[in-house]
């Protein structure tokens, strides 16, 4: 039997200073959710990368501003808008017109939302059927439909945003937990039917995300006061904190798959461990206050 590589030094010391991460150029990656949030987030990171993207949601004049932006930047990539619903026959239609089905290499399956944090005997029927079909049904359908066209080019990424209720579940988050628990489920299978494939899955499941996103306005069905109150006296994480490791993870070498990125705010340690102060730590080492309602 040959013995296992070694590896020289050289190759030791560079893993500190020169991360080897995949070129995406002439790749194309296919973002759901991408009018705001981690999604838009994702799909400026991803065409800075040098990533072509084909930004799908529901507000067309969002797409459209984003498509803009990208463009006016020069950054040598193209940039595909499809205006849909992940649930809506119409979308896949327009998605295998316009070539993308047979032409993603990643997929960053984002869509989804947190709407309603009644307790169980008081929640609204509307916010389970809202939360089931965007974060299961759509998000499970959009991998069905992408997959056989990234296996038939020969392998790519499929990465689904989970989410720490999809770990821990939570008072008040009852079916959105539960929805982000089918979301890890779905994709640990995803993983395991593909893995022979050349098809990398990835989890990313952040904790609080607020800055940059409208997680917490819809969650909270426009409340700007209940809104706010989630992030007050903490550092949570930004969607650009989120598209980073979107990012990183797509770039890794290919024989390299992030099953799950776990990522949370340095504050919070759990679901409900959030430790909120009055000053909160900067980038640089300095403190600024706590964002108070
Ligand atoms: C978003 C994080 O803690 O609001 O998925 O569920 S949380």
């Amino acid at each position: 039997m040959a013995a296992v590589p070694t590896q020289e030094y050289d190759a030791l010391f560079a893993a500190g200073k020169e991360v080897v991460l995949q070129d995406l150029s002439g790749k194309w990656a296919l973002i759901t959710g991408a009018s705001s949030g981690i999604g838009k987030a994702t799909a400026c990171a991803l065409a800075a990368a040098g990533c072509n993207v084909a930004i799908l949601a529901r507000r067309k004049d969002r797409l459209d501003e984003i498509k803009a932006e990208i463009d006016k930047r020069s950054l040598g990539v193209k940039v595909k808008v499809v205006v849909g619903d992940v649930n809506k026959d119409e979308t896949y239609t327009a998605l295998k017109e316009q070539g993308i089905l047979e032409g993603t290499d990643f997929l960053i399956n984002n869509a989804g939302l947190a709407i309603g944090k009644d307790p169980i005997g008081s929640s609204k029927l509307d916010d389970w059927k809202t939360m089931l079909d965007a974060n299961c049904l759509g998000a499970f359908r959009m991998v069905n439909e992408v997959l056989p066209g990234i296996i038939a080019r020969g392998g790519g990424h499929v990465i689904t945003t989970g989410s720490i209720a999809g770990i821990e579940p939570y008072e008040g988050g009852s079916v959105y937990c539960a929805s982000k628990h089918a979301v890890h489920a779905f994709m640990k299978v995803l993983r395991y039917e593909n893995y022979t494939k050349n098809v990398r899955c990835t989890v990313v499941a952040p904790g609080a995300v607020g800055e940059g996103t409208e997680f917490s306005e819809v969650r909270f069905k426009g409340d700007q006061e209940k809104a706010a109150a989630a992030y007050v006296g903490m550092q949570e994480l930004k969607a650009t904190d989120v598209a980073a490791q979107i990012v990183w993870a797509i770039r890794q070498p290919a024989h390299v798959c992030l099953d799950l990125i776990h990522v949370m705010p340095t504050v919070q340690a759990g679901a409900t461990r959030i430790h909120r102060s009055a000053a909160i730590p900067e980038d640089n080492g300095s403190t600024k206050r706590a964002r108070t309602q």
